[in-house]
């Protein structure tokens, strides 16, 4: 039987969403980290989306060629056929992942801001997407691709403080969801729990055991005084990594 594919970006939340439920039931597939804007037709070609129809990762081929070009289609198509699915109501996700959108759109923003305003960032960038003897030459190119996303996702640049308050707002939402003091594990593990996992990665990137990144990197991603305000969340993630990633 054909393997299957998944294309993304190991950075993104909604990459690592769609690997942690795969990983989460042991399906078998081979991964390969996308390149923004250089990997553009590639990912297209994959896709085999009509003209016209943006793409985006993840990207699941499954082994029969079935394409799920969603992080919450994928989840869905990891649960299939298994006796716990992580998944109880597909409808209650898929409007859990609607109030996170937005707060990942902004975060998408500010990363992409700091990335672009910080050279160390941009080089590092670079260096994930060519061997880094290349990477002083990559950094220019490492800086289109910023670009491109930006404008690709419609992501306003600048607006620091906007879009952490767009953040903010969804983590008060979402705080009342999880059990603080009982963090999930293996066996209890569930698709909501993923998601406001790893929506904490622009708040305080998770241990890169789980996600590396680079030192500059890391600073883009991190908010310190966020950290700080939703020091409980982060804690219940790192928490939750620990027993059931
Ligand atoms: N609704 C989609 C959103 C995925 C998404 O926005 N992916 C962005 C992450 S930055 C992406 O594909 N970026 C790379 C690109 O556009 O080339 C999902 O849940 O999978």
């Amino acid at each position: 039987m054909a393997r299957a594919h998944l294309y993304g970006l190991a950075y993104s939340p909604w990459t690592e969403r769609a690997r942690w439920a795969l990983d989460h039931h042991r399906i078998a597939y081979d991964y390969h980290e996308h390149v923004p804007m250089l990997g553009e037709p590639l990912l297209r070609l994959r896709a085999k989306v009509p003209a016209g129809q943006r793409t985006t990762v993840p990207l699941f081929v499954d082994e029969h060629g079935a394409r799920f070009m969603d992080s919450i289609a994928i989840i869905l198509r990891s649960d299939e056929g298994k006796t716990r699915p992580l998944v109880g109501d597909a409808a209650a996700l898929r409007e859990l992942a609607a109030i996170i959108e937005p707060a990942l759109h902004a975060c998408r923003a500010r990363v992409t801001s700091r990335i672009l305003a910080d050279p160390a960032a941009l080089r590092e960038s670079a260096t994930a997407a060519v061997p880094s003897f290349m990477a002083g030459l990559a950094a220019p190119v490492a800086a289109l691709g910023a670009k491109f996303i930006a404008k690709k996702h419609g992501a306003e640049l600048g607006h620091e403080a906007e879009n952490i308050d767009a953040l903010r707002k969804v983590l008060a939402v979402l705080r009342p969801k999880v059990q603080l003091d009982q963090p999930p594990t293996r066996e209890t593990l569930t698709a909501t729990d993923i998601l406001i996992a790893t929506l904490l990665q622009p708040v305080r990137p998770v241990d890169a055991a789980h996600i590396a990144l680079g030192p500059a990197v890391r600073r883009a991603w991190n908010d310190d005084a966020l950290a700080r305000e939703f020091a409980d969340l982060v804690a219940w993630r790192d928490a939750t990594y620990r027993a059931a990633r």
